[in-house]
């Protein structure tokens, strides 16, 4: 874990960091009370983003957010900044919509507490109905092959057996995140786009998407320290597919261009 990282407690921070946030059950309250507006504007908006997905990630998150200038009693979180600003989204399946039409935004953040806020407060992967996908990417770039970031691009892919999504896929796709956000790849980084993880009955996947296929040495240096921080096996072999071959793709697996 980056250095950045390590303020952040593990595995599950969300009461302490709403304690030290301040009045934890006047949070609630004030909670509560977001997430019924939220829901009002939602419902009016016409965006139903998934109630299982989500417990307002975005009124939470304003919970740890204190601006700097509010006197010593109140500035007690000191905030770690990441490197990027990132952006949560969540896709649900509804096939009488167009695919891009079932892509939602959740939520932004840039530090590493609004991080844990965030994730403290979303439904595990795990438990998401199939059909359903998270999708975690740098802020302006949309989850989507059609983003002028992505088109030229491809993933790192790792597929599971569907019994690993009670044992391993959560673990898995927590460390991606924290992978992600880290931004520890050297002079890569510019080039990791965002991830994605499918819940599928077939078996869930969890993938990298970076920014230029045809980048051979970016493009596997990103997927070796990527399996690493896995804790992946020599034995396991993880593929990487360019974005043009997937959306293309005849048969149910685009060929791989790298190995790893
Ligand atoms: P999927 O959700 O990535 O995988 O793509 P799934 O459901 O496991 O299916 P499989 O085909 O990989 O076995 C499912 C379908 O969603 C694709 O065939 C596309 O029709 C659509 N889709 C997925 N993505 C990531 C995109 C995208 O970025 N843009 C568009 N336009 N459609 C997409």
């Amino acid at each position: 874990m980056s250095e950045q990282l390590a303020p952040a407690p593990a595995p599950a921070p969300s009461s302490e960091l709403l304690q030290s946030a301040g009045d934890a059950e006047g949070g609630n309250k004030n909670w509560r009370k977001d997430k019924e507006e939220k829901e009002e504007e939602e419902a009016a908006a016409g965006a139903l983003v998934g109630e299982e997905a989500l417990c307002a990630p975005t009124a939470l998150l304003s919970l740890s957010r204190k601006a700097p200038d509010q006197g010593p009693t109140e500035s007690k979180l000191e905030l770690h900044p990441l490197l990027s600003r990132w952006a949560l989204w969540f896709f649900k399946n509804d096939r009488s919509r167009a695919w891009q039409d079932n892509l939602h935004l959740v939520t932004k953040f840039d530090t590493v507490e609004d991080f844990w806020a965030m994730y403290s407060n979303i439904q595990l992967a795990s438990k998401l109905s199939s059909g359903c996908d998270y999708a975690l990417f740098k802020d302006g770039i949309e989850p989507m092959w059609e983003d002028s970031r992505n088109k030229r691009g491809g993933r790192w892919l790792v597929s599971l057996a569907k019994q690993q999504r009670h044992s391993e896929l959560d673990h898995l796709w927590l460390e991606t995140l924290l992978f992600l956000i880290g931004e520890s790849f050297e002079e890569h980084s510019w080039e990791v786009c965002g991830a994605v993880i499918n819940i599928r009955a077939k078996g869930d996947k969890i993938a990298v998407w970076t920014r230029e296929a045809e980048n051979q040495a970016g493009v596997l240096h990103i997927g070796r320290v990527y399996k690493e921080r896995l804790g992946l096996s020599s034995k396991t072999i993880i593929g990487y597919q360019a974005h043009a071959d997937t959306a293309t793709k005849s048969n149910s697996l685009a060929k791989n261009k790298f190995v790893v």
